[in-house]
């Protein structure tokens, strides 16, 4: 009895210290065993996995991870800070949704949406309610000498006359310089502005960013035509069919130069939309065209994202980087495409606090992969009626350590 006791006890000790070991040191795997599961000795130890007989689902998921993804994409945002002068917050007036800023005669250039008075929503009349914060919309623009105090400059893009594509509102704009030309894309709505109308998105160039402003006379981009409404109330979601990704909006345009072409990265939304594990189903689609004016022709691999919502896209070590938020089961982290179209999660943030963010296009974006999102323009809610656009900062965070560590 007692030999058996003691037998048992330094079983124990034995395989204790033996577990102990091994974990201590780490498991270093026969290379066959290795070999037969298509993982190496560094991702083992890289992941900190105890035993390869035994992988979790997540550790499966996670040994399909590149090993030397690095920290170079992980970057926290601040808290927004207000801007000053005419752009500061203002009671009764919309500015929202800013577009990239540029740097021109010494002074930075922002365009933004601007409405004034309070939203009625689609409850009442939409023939003459504003039913978004975003409708009734025009394109006005400010300058800025130091980026924080800004002075409104005045109307750039305003809606069209009675009946045409883009009388309702104008919105959502985006800038893009090529050639001592410049050119602003944006959001255009025909009256009436009911939940199923479809959104496009428009054009408009000139030789100065003071203007004047010829506008595109067609849309450059429509939805895709394949979804079909299901009866003939006004319901987004009753749908016979819902149609591609794109079905009911093309939303937050963004033109970038690439590869001698030029490619309009836009939001799509879908006839009979869900919310899905991740939320809404928001997804990117990409058009691409010869020249700056278009035509613009979506590519077959859209879309090409799954998840985001406002576009926030620039060029980055020959491909083009992506900062993804707020829907979809990727929101929150930062992709890129060597190609501009095949998109991989690079790093994954914490909740970003700027949305639709107006790059900083005066940055270096080769520096470090996230280098322009150093700081920049955003927006904020100050109500669900009145919104106004604020300035962001993000650092890199490189390592975590105690107080005092
Ligand atoms: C934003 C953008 C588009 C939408 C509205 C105004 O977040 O996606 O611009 O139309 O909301």
């Amino acid at each position: 009895m007692i030999f058996k006791t003691k037998t048992i006890l330094y079983s124990f000790l034995f395989l204790a210290l033996f577990t102990y070991q091994s974990h201590a040191q780490g498991t270093t795997y026969d290379q066959k065993k290795l070999d037969s599961l298509g993982i190496t000795q560094a991702q083992i130890d890289h992941l900190g996995i105890t035993d390869i007989n035994h992988l979790s689902a997540a550790s499966k998921r996670a040994l399909k991870w590149p090993v030397d993804l690095g920290n170079e994409w992980f970057i926290q945002f601040s808290n927004l800070k207000p801007l000053k002068g005419d752009l500061a917050y203002e009671e009764g007036v919309v500015r929202r949704d800013p577009s990239a800023v540029i740097k021109e005669n010494g002074k930075y250039y922002v365009w933004y949406s601007k409405s004034t008075g309070p939203t009625q929503g689609f409850g009442g009349d939409v023939e003459n309610d504003k039913v978004f914060p975003w409708d009734r919309c025009d394109i006005w623009y400010a300058t800025s000498k130091d980026g924080e105090t800004w002075k409104e400059e005045g109307l750039a893009v305003p809606r069209g006359k009675a009946g045409a594509y883009d009388d309702r509102s104008v919105f959502t704009v985006e800038i893009m310089k090529h050639e001592n030309k410049y050119y602003l894309s944006y959001q255009t709505v025909k009256s009436p502005y009911t939940v199923r109308v479809k959104n496009q998105i428009g054009l408009a160039w000139s030789n100065s960013p003071n203007g004047p402003w010829t506008k595109s006379k067609e849309p450059i981009l429509s939805p895709a035509d394949n979804g079909i409404w299901k009866g003939e109330e006004q319901d987004r979601f009753a749908v016979e069919r819902k149609g591609d990704f794109d079905s009911h909006k093309v939303h937050d345009p963004c033109i970038i130069p690439y590869n001698g072409k030029f490619y309009l990265y836009y939001k799509g939304e879908q006839m009979g939309e869900e919310i899905t594990f991740g939320g809404r189903q928001i997804r990117h689609g990409l058009a691409i065209a010869d020249n700056p004016e278009g035509p613009y022709i979506k590519s077959p691999y859209n879309p090409i994202s799954n998840s985001g919502h406002e576009i926030c896209v620039w060029p980055y070590n020959g491909g083009v980087a992506a900062l993804i938020t707020t829907d979809g089961p990727e929101k929150n982290t930062i992709q890129w495409a060597p190609d501009g179209i095949n998109f991989e999660i690079m790093s994954v943030i914490p909740g970003v606090s700027a949305h639709a963010i107006g790059l900083n296009r005066t940055i270096d974006n080769e520096k470090e992969p996230t280098e322009i999102l150093r700081w920049g323009l955003s927006h904020v809610y100050n109500s669900w009626d009145y919104q106004s656009i604020m300035s962001f900062t993000s650092e890199r965070k490189t390592q975590h350590r105690a107080k005092g560590e």
